[in-house]
């Protein structure tokens, strides 16, 4: 029996609409669950364990939290097309993507954050966001000084847009000069697609016409309007499927230089916003990954999370006192 693949997500998130394009891209049958765009969202919590980013990936009793172990296990279980094709010189393109994300989804990406001041949001979105980022955000500033903030917006897209120019005669397809999209093409038009939703189409096709045309094609490939016919289901039916259909998991511990085992009690917190710790035992650790088996006190549904190490500290629990 094919695993049942469960995106938990709501539109708005532009990182779970790239995991839709990804699975989508990669032909992946999947189930999808809208949650709140806010908390409280209780009925995830026994599978995230208190991990509250938007997206998580279900795949029957595992959860991979953080899209960097999203896209890492879709390339293991589903490498056809792959993420990395080489470049048309033969050059390997994993690293890079890996490397290009850092910039796409922290730096350019809290760049366009800044026009966000005039959304219209729902009721408790500001209070919720406080606690997630861990201060307070004054909307009505933002918008003040978000025309100002555009200049660097341009400053870092007149870079993005030189990716596409150079070394091609400014035919370049795809980001890494790739035959094929690579996953830094994903990584790229999330920003994209968000920057023309906040400043407008107009605004991007006319000051970023390579980056637009770029957007498209890979909003294309990405088939976005397949999510709407996947299935979609209730969260209650997703715990439902964790309960009854189980993953067996072998986990191993690598040696790491620190005193992390198997077993050992561990939380797992990101280190940037909405840095809740997730606690559970330690069930496998590489140089990239971690898992956390997890056991929800109320309902008993046991889970495996899985987490990226980038980004996130592993810490036993409770701290040793000589840490
Ligand atoms: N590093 C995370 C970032 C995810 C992220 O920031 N998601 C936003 C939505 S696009 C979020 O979680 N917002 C708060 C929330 O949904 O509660 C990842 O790669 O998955």
């Amino acid at each position: 029996m094919s695993p049942s693949v469960i995106l938990h997500w709501y539109p708005e998130s532009l990182f779970a609409q790239k995991i839709a394009w990804d699975l989508n891209y990669k032909k992946v049958d999947y189930k999808t669950v809208l949650i709140n765009m806010i908390e409280p969202r209780p009925l995830r919590r026994p599978l995230d364990g208190g991990y509250r980013k938007t997206p998580i990936l279900q795949i029957n009793n595992h959860i991979f939290c953080d899209t960097k172990v999203i896209i890492a296990e879709l390339e293991k279980r589903y490498p056809e097309p792959s993420f990395y094709p080489a470049t048309r010189s033969g050059q390997a393109t994993e690293a890079l993507c890996k490397a290009f994300s850092q910039w796409t989804d922290s730096t350019l990406l809290f760049a366009l954050v800044s026009q966000c001041g005039s959304m219209k949001l729902p009721e408790g979105f500001a209070n919720d966001r406080a606690a997630y980022l861990g201060k307070e955000i004054d909307f009505a500033q933002m918008a003040e000084i978000a025309p100002f903030l555009k200049l660097e917006i341009q400053a870092q897209f007149e870079v993005a847009e030189q990716l596409l120019l150079e070394n091609d005669q400014g035919s370049k397809e795809w980001v890494l000069g790739t035959q094929l999209p690579s996953m830094a093409d994903f990584h790229f038009a999330t920003d994209t697609m968000f920057a023309g939703g906040l400043m407008g189409e107009t605004w991007l096709k006319e000051n970023f016409p390579k980056l637009a045309a770029h957007k498209a094609r890979v909003l294309n490939i990405g088939n976005y309007e397949r999510i709407k016919s996947m299935p979609s289901i209730s969260a209650e039916e997703a715990l439902e499927i964790a309960k009854k259909e189980g993953l067996e998991f072998e986990g191993e511990v690598k040696p790491t230089g620190t005193s992390l085992k198997t077993d050992m009690l561990v939380s797992v917190t990101p280190v940037d916003t909405g840095k809740i710790p997730v606690v559970g035992s330690l069930v496998h650790l590489t140089s990239q990954e971690v898992v956390l088996k997890h056991i929800d006190q109320e309902s008993s549904l046991e889970v495996f999370i899985h987490f990226p190490v980038i980004g996130f500290a592993i810490v036993p629990v409770p701290v040793p006192a000589d840490l």
